[in-house]
């Protein structure tokens, strides 16, 4: 010792001391230091010892900066002192854990005050009724607090009575004559099991029978891309993984070859490697119902010569073969339902080119209009044109467009016609005025693309007129061109206008993604989510649903976030801060319009793995039925950007009533194996 005299054991709370040491410190020392330190290096032959008897705040991160700004030297030296420092960090790292185990008390987790209430009043002694008329309290449970059908109770029951043998829960279950009310402990266990106790079902319980443009579809942008929109690889990995999570429209760009003889897909007028179609092709033939059995719809962006668009056809037909939908009538009048169409592939694009003049030469003669034929008073163009304006970069949105107007000289009309037979959902470019664009026709349905910026003008102006056209036909909104980074728009706009096909990019992790995974939980994640009662309907005189108008309070949802748990299995002792164990808090709030979106949050519990909150939020909804519940754990850190504990989304009107155990999943979306938390959700 030479710089500082050893004080006294306990230190006081929040005193923070640099020890300066000489190399040898004895065991005594070591004895002494097991119980306090927090942190050892060794810098120019001399020990540096960091207390901290709270040992809660200060960041290895931080301490590290003030020594390195205390020894300002030569950089290189610098950073070579530095790979030592960290080095023997690494050897004084497990010193440091066996001090921590010790110093913190062991995590546990312990059924909070309402499970031990409701425990002890269902199951416990002085329960009123625990074997009568309705069998034991856990039935009774499972009607009253968790409002559970009494079909769901006797399912859950059901479930239950396997696994209790080896979940150590037998007595929940238990038929036998005289059967032992279940102890806290398997309550507990029951409650908090994401398995057992989910917060929405897992079951397609919607009606799948009505038109496809009376539901959300789960629908990707550019779907090939590894990456972002302007360098990227593209690759059938994307799709397979979108796929795997039960998106159901995969939109693909077609491109001819370098030789002009084959199909490439790729991002056009961008330096995006082409992977081949028919490579795609297979591998959506293989992954496209592993997760839904309801219909994948195929948008193609096409930039095809004739020759290639029969090719096309024939790829098709050849490789989905009994899969590929082909539309019987021409034009269709109503949109087929999910459920007509289980397991089926169709395809949505525009109709050639030269088949398209053929239908309007037709339709003259009938003397009624089409939209191609409506004088282009290119009110539309002016949106895009006010959109260049205002941020400057928008006409690359045209390169999204799925139509590229090329006349091809070459063109045969049965090679065409081939191609254009498949098309189930016709898609248009928007043409002339926005108010003709967006004109219901009563003897054809439609599919019509917008950029989300098209889509925000369009909704300024004439939200009504696009309500009534997605109550027949589709609508497709995807982002605008300058999401060079293929991140995603405010999904909400496009839901509450009744837009059927919100086109995301699947291939990173944004807020705006997450929101999307949580809205397609619903309904079994199907990938159709049946659009609520008030974007369907008519009023006499024609009026629909009004986004602007000032509603009223439909519900209130009343969310209690209990406890977490699951870091310690999924993460190492050491992930969230090196020297402690992790501060939790939990933000908890609603996306949806614009009046029912807010975040909350609950205090931080500092230095617990098993953190036990047990706070109450209230949300008001004035349209529950487009609100989504956002859940994300942060892990406190006072000097850096909190750590990240897990998130999840969830559909409102999809809750289910009671206790629950909700799964957290990581930024991307993937559920981790453990983490968890126990909340309550109750409609007032
Ligand atoms: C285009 O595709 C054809 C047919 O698969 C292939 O033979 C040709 O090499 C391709 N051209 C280029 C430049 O990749
Ligand atoms: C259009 O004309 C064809 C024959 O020219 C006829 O069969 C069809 O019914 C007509 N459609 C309408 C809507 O008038
Ligand atoms: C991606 O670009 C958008 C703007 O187009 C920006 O708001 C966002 O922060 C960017 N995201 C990343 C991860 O760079
Ligand atoms: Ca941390
Ligand atoms: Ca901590
Ligand atoms: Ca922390």
């Amino acid at each position: 010792m030479r710089s500082q005299q050893l004080p006294a054991c306990p230190v006081s709370i929040s005193s923070i001391l640099l020890l300066d040491l000489t190399s040898s410190l004895s065991s005594h020392f070591w004895a002494w230091a097991s119980r306090n330190l927090n942190a050892v290096s060794t810098r120019n032959g001399h020990h540096h010892l960091l207390l901290i008897i709270s040992a809660t705040s200060i960041q290895a991160g931080e301490w590290r900066k003030k020594t390195r700004r205390r020894h300002p030297a030569d950089s290189r030296e610098r950073e070579r002192e530095r790979e030592r420092e960290q080095s023997k960090m690494g050897s004084y790292a497990y010193k440091y854990c066996m001090c921590f185990t010790r110093k913190f008390r062991s995590p546990d987790a312990q059924p909070p005050p309402d499970v031990r209430a409701a425990h002890l009043s269902y199951c416990g002694p002085s329960s009123s009724d625990p074997q009568g008329a309705h069998g034991h309290g856990l039935r009774c449970f499972l009607s009253q607090v968790q409002a559970e059908s009494p079909a769901d109770v006797d399912r859950i029951l059901a479930i239950l009575a396997p696994i209790s043998a080896s979940h150590g829960i037998a007595r929940l279950v238990n038929r036998s004559p005289a059967p032992a009310p279940p102890t806290l402990d398997d309550f507990f266990g029951f409650l908090f099991s994401p398995d057992l106790n989910p917060p929405i079902t897992n079951q397609v319980h919607q009606d799948m029978s009505a038109p496809f443009s009376h539901y959300f579809i789960f629908t990707g942008h550019n779907s090939y891309l590894t990456g972002n929109q302007l360098n990227s690889d593209s690759s059938d990995i994307p799709i397979i993984k979108s796929l795997e999570r039960g998106v159901r429209v995969i939109e693909l760009d077609m491109w001819p070859n370098s030789s002009k003889n084959n199909v490439d897909i790729l991002h056009g007028g961008t330096l995006t490697a082409p992977v081949e179609m028919i490579r795609c092709l297979k591998s959506i033939k293989e992954y496209a119902f592993c997760a839904s059995n309801y219909p994948l719809v195929i948008t193609l962006e096409d930039h095809l010569t004739a020759d290639l668009q029969a090719k096309v056809a024939e790829m098709l037909t050849e490789t989905f073969g009994d899969l590929l939908f082909i539309p019987s009538s021409d034009p269709m009048k109503e949109f087929p339902s999910p459920e007509a169409l289980m397991k089926r592939i169709i395809i949505s694009t525009k109709p050639p080119q030269e088949y398209k003049e053929f239908l309007k030469a037709k339709d003259n003669q009938n003397g009624s209009g089409n939209i191609a034929d409506l004088p282009d008073q290119g009110s539309l163009r002016r949106i895009d044109s006010n959109a260049d304006e205002s941020d400057g970069k928008d006409e690359l949105d045209e390169q999204d467009e799925e139509d590229s107007d090329e006349d091809d000289p070459k063109f045969q009309q049965d090679t065409a016609c081939e191609y254009r037979k498949l098309i189930t959902i016709q898609a248009g470019k928007p043409k002339g005025h926005l108010r003709d664009a967006l004109k219901v026709d009563p003897d054809k349905v439609r599919r019509l693309s917008l950029s989300e910026t098209q889509l925000a003008k369009a909704t300024v102006s004439h939200g009504a007129e696009v309500i009534r056209f997605t109550q027949k036909n589709i609508l497709r909104v995807y982002p605008k061109g300058t999401r060079v980074n293929s991140s995603n728009y405010d999904p909400v706009n496009a839901w509450i206008h009744g837009a059927q096909m919100v086109a995301f990019n699947m291939q990173g992790h944004d807020k705006a993604l997450r929101l999307m995974q949580g809205f397609f939980r619903a309904n079994g994640g199907c990938g159709y989510v049946k659009k609520p009662d008030f974007l369907l309907t008519t009023g006499p005189n024609g009026e629909v649903f009004d986004p602007k108008a000032s509603l009223p309070v439909k519900t209130t949802l009343k969310v209690k976030v209990y406890m977490g748990d699951g870091w310690r299995m999924d993460f190492s002792k050491t992930h969230f801060d090196a020297f402690s164990p992790p501060d939790f808090y939990t933000r908890v709030g609603i996306a949806g319009v614009r009046a029912d979106s807010v975040m909350k949050k609950t205090r931080v519990l500092e230095d617990q793995w098993v953190p036990v909150w047990d706070e109450e939020f209230t949300f008001p909804l004035k349209v529950p039925e487009l609100a989504l519940l956002r859940i994300e754990v942060q892990e406190y850190d006072m000097s850096e950007k909190h750590d990240f504990g897990g998130q999840t989304v969830l559909p409102v009107w999809e809750l289910k009533q009671g206790i629950r155990a909700v799964p957290l999943h990581d930024r991307k979306g993937v559920r981790y194996k453990s983490v968890r938390l126990l909340m309550r959700f109750d409609f007032v």
